[in-house]
Formats: C-alpha cells, structure tokens, sequence
C-alpha cells in the first residue's frame, strides 16, 4: 500500500487525486508553481512544494524539480494526473529509476502506445478492429504509396506517428495530391515531434468518438467499464462526454470491451487507461490509446459505481485487482459539461477574479472543481475550471438534470462556456443522441 504520494498537476484533477489519497489514508504532497499558491489542493495537501515560476516548462514540466520535490517530502510515488508529464515515458523511467512508483503504465508501455503505428500494430496483432491503413509507416517507394492509397480508397488520411490527438495529420482528396501531401505532413511531424515518420489510413467521413475504460494490474488481470461518446468537440477540445455512448447494441459494446482487455493483457497492462475508437456504420476502429487517467473518467465512475483514481492507487501499490468483468455493472446515464474560463463568444481564454461561485448539487448531480469565491484563474494554463457531472436512471433523465444544474450554477467575474452548454443540452440532435466529430463545429459555423 502507497503511503505518501506526490501529485504532479494541478486544478480539479489535483483536487480529484487528494480526494482518493485522502479516503485511502494516503499522505499527499501537492507541488505547484509560484501562481499556484491559493490552490484549493494545495492548501489540503499534507505538504506542499513550490517547484518553479508560472510556465510550464519550468514547473509542472520540471521534471528535475519535481522528483527533488518527491525526494525532499519521502514520497513513495507519483500521480501525474491528465496532460504534462502524464503521457512522457522518459518521465515515467526517470520516477522508476530514482526509486518512486509512477502511477501509471510501465514507461515502455506508454513508449509503445505514444507511437501512434506500433500502438496500432499492437492492437491489429491482439484482434481489437483497426482503421483501414499501411502495415506501419507509409513505404518508400513512391510508386508503392500510391498503390497502397488507391487500395484503401480516397479520401485517406496522413497521419504522424508521434503526433495524437489531432495534431500533425492531413486528409488527402485524391492521389494528384498524396505525395506532396506526405511530403508536407513529414516535415511538420519532424519539426513539431522530432519524428517524420508517418502512416496511411482511410478518412472516416461522420465517424462518432467512442472510447472504451480500462483497468489492468499488470499481474494479468484486467476488466473494461464500458464506453463513452465524447463527440461533442471543438478544436479537438471536448466539450461533452457521457457514458454509456447511446444507440450502441449490448453485443458489440461488450465484444469492443472484451477486445481492449485481451490487448491489456497481452501486453501486460497496468493501471487505468483508454481505447481511442472511430464509431461509424456500427463498427469500431482503434485509433490511439491514452495511457493516463482523462478529464471525462466522471461519468464512467457514475455508471459503474467505481472509483477510478482509488483503483489507480491500489494497482500502483502493487494490489491485484479486486474487480472481476461480472462485477462490472452499467447503470444508468451520465453526462458531463466541460466547464471553461473563456469568452463564449471566441473562445478565447477569459482567466481573472471569480468574485461569486455556487456549484449546483441535488440527487445525481456531481461537480469537479477547484475553484471558489475569490479564487483567481491564472492565465498560464488551459481554462476548465470545473466539470458538472449527472446522473440518473435513463439520458432524458441526466440531460433534465444536467439543464438544472447548468441553471443553478453561479460564476462571476470571468466569462464561460455555460451558456453554450445550455444550449446544447437542448440541442435536438444533441438530444437525439449520436451526434458525429462533426456536429459542434458546424452547428457553431451556422449560428455565428
Ligand atoms: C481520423 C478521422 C477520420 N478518419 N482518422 C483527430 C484526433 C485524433 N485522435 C484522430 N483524429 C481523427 N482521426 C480517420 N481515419 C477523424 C479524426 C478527427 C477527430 C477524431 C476524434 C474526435 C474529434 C475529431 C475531430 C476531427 C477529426
């Protein structure tokens, strides 16, 4: 069992690592930068470090300061939440090597998934459905490109492979255009990812975003909480998730589950982690895998009833998992707004002064925030000051709710996306259920 763990983020998801340290008996040490003094977290922490100024790069991307910080406080692992450190496999050796647990994957796992073509090689190789492709990089020969192209079919998509999550990747029309197309997308990835490497695959014209929870010990045990439909997404940023993901047949949503947990286990997974899937015509196709906890875990926690930082805790602390498949039970719906510290006209981050905060509650209604009367939003680091999770018996239920709590929600002093949310939660198709990758963006073009 962990005795004192060091939490390397900040926000709510430094608040929502405190909170299963703190129920587990855990000590935690908060570390933060020079701006970051007022953190609710911090303030509970055991300990806290100050670890750098305000960017970034020189705090919670520090990673010298951050294991100085874990030495100094006796830490016996760390918890790198979502975002910084969370995904780097470098830092996940340097934690291991200076004699703390990484609470996550073993370094070399998150080294195999973060290329985006061995990820998929793993996951073709242990039966989870891939989207048509190149066996691995795109081939030499330019001759062989376009063979290749013409087998997949127009339109296809280039695609980095040490890029993810949108970014470094091209959508090619037809073939008058493919190698310069590759060419472009080569020198973008070396210059963004040190890595020209890239690959082929077929473009998925109104796919959904579909993705499957995972957990694993890594002692050859793993089961899957179901999925979620984050399609709702702006710029690659989501901006609703829910679980499960509506209109999906009970058969191949638990075949896709079974599927990822064959993979954790063959390549011996551990901890929490996600399957990334495009849902389109009723079938899935992997496209990356994140290896940490994400922003939406809420509303999966909420259907299952699991608790998905404590596990992460226990797994890290060397226990086997004490959940088996039939254990996991779906119940119910759940949503969650993303709420953000930015104009709702453009988008733009709006830090500043929250002079009023009044969180909704009520039966079913969750919030995962940091922030508080008088709290100032610092304008160094991405804008989600909070997420509004719901729940209840049926989607019409947790939508109901979910506009309830959006009402009763208070914030002032700075500007944010609650009255997008508001919207959407009314929105028909959104109501509908099943909307695509597309819908927000383009619903967003027609009003404005
Ligand atoms: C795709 C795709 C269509 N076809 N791949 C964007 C983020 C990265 N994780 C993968 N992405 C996409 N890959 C194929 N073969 C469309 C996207 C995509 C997308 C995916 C998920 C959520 C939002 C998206 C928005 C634009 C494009």
């Amino acid at each position: 069992m962990l005795e004192r763990v060091l939490i390397a983020n900040r926000g709510e998801i430094a608040l929502r690592v405190l909170r299963a340290c703190k129920e587990l008996g855990i000590e935690t040490i908060a570390v933060h930068s020079s701006v970051d003094r007022e953190l609710k977290h911090v303030r509970l922490a055991d300990q806290a470090v100050c670890i750098g100024p305000a960017p970034s790069a020189r705090s919670y991307l520090n990673v010298p300061a951050i294991i100085s910080a874990a030495e100094v406080t006796n830490a016996d692992a760390i918890h790198p939440g979502y975002g910084f450190l969370s995904e780097n496999a470098d830092f996940a050796d340097q934690v291991e090597n200076s004699g703390f647990t990484f609470i996550g994957p073993r370094g070399e796992t998150i080294r195999l998934m973060g290329d985006k073509v061995s990820a998929k090689q793993t996951m073709k190789k242990t039966g989870v459905p891939t989207v048509p492709g190149t066996e691995g990089a795109v081939p030499e020969d330019p001759d062989e490109i376009l063979r290749v192209a013409r087998d997949i079919g127009y339109p296809v998509i280039v695609k980095a492979a040490a890029g993810g999550g949108g970014r470094g990747m091209r959508v090619v029309h037809n073939e008058e255009v493919l190698l310069s197309s590759i060419q472009v997308t080569q020198s973008e990835a070396q210059a963004a990812f040190g890595s020209p490497v890239v690959y082929l695959e077929k473009f998925l014209q109104r796919p959904r975003h579909v993705e499957v929870q995972i957990l694993a010990d890594g002692q050859g045990n793993a089961v899957h909480l179901g999925d979620r439909d984050c399609s709702l997404q702006r710029r690659h940023q989501k901006v609703i998730e829910e679980a499960p993901a509506p209109g999906i047949d009970e058969k191949a949503r638990s075949d896709i589950g079974d599927a990822c947990v064959r993979a954790c286990i063959e390549m011996g997974y551990r901890g929490a982690g996600t399957f990334e899937f495009l849902y389109e015509d009723g079938g899935f196709y992997f496209i990356e895998m994140n290896t940490r906890v994400q922003v939406e875990h809420p509303v999966t926690e909420m259907i299952t009833g699991i608790d998905i930082v404590r596990e992460q805790l226990l797994i890290a602390g060397g226990e086997k998992l004490s959940i088996t498949q039939g254990d996991v039970q779906l119940r119910g719906h759940s949503i969650e707004c993303r709420i953000n510290a930015e104009d709702p006209r453009n988008f733009m981050p709006s830090p500043g002064k929250i002079n009023t905060f009044h969180a909704p509650g009520g039966h079913g209604v969750r919030v995962d925030s940091h922030v508080y009367n008088g709290y100032t939003v610092p304008p160094h680091y991405d804008s989600l000051i909070g997420k509004l999770i719901t729940h209840a018996d049926t989607r019409e239920g947790a939508l109901a709710k979910m506009s309830q709590a959006l009402d009763e929600m208070v914030v002032e002093g700075i500007r944010t996306n609650a009255a997008l949310h508001r919207e959407l939660v009314v929105d028909p198709s959104f109501v509908a259920g099943g909307v695509s990758i597309h819908y927000l963006e383009s619903k967003l073009e027609h009003e404005r």
